[in-house]
């Protein structure tokens, strides 16, 4: 059990207005932030990132998504940080994320779904690495 998770908030949650919301919440829930940095994704990088969708149906949406605005991304530090991320942003469709997660707030549908969170504690490493140097993690 690692104490860190790599977070983004997407582009529908910046484009709406919610980025702000989403940080007080993530730091009001514990949180401390590593790293921080505000960027847009191009084509080729987000597919980079979710090259283990590549095989998914929605591959190319999901890069053109992700490419299609700034997002924020951030390290978090906390106890047991994966799992307990993955509770407070809730479940991918946010018609099913329970009452009072990120997700069931912010977003609004399962492709345009707010906010990312890594799913292991390898992924956390290896997504953290992709957007941040050592130099820029506290
Ligand atoms: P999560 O982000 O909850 O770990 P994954 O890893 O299954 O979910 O999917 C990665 C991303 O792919 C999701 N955050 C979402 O943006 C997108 N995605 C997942 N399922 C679908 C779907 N059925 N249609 C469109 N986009 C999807």
């Amino acid at each position: 059990m690692s104490n860190r998770t790599f977070t983004m908030i997407k582009p529908d949650a910046m484009k709406n207005g919610h980025a702000g919301a989403i940080l007080d919440r993530i730091i009001k829930e514990g949180y401390k932030i590593k790293a921080l940095k505000m960027l847009k994704l191009s084509a080729e990088k987000a597919g980079e990132f979710y090259a283990v969708h590549k095989e998914r149906p929605f591959y190319g949406e999901l890069v053109d998504f992700m490419s299609s605005g700034p997002i924020i991304a951030a390290i978090l530090e906390k106890e047991n940080a994966v799992a307990a991320f993955r509770e407070l942003i809730g479940a991918t469709n946010p018609a099913q994320a329970a009452e009072g997660t990120i997700r069931k707030l912010f977003a609004t549908s399962v492709g345009e779904n707010a906010i990312h969170g890594s799913d292991s504690d390898e992924n956390a490493l290896i997504e953290g690495s992709f957007m941040f140097s050592g130099l820029e993690q506290c």
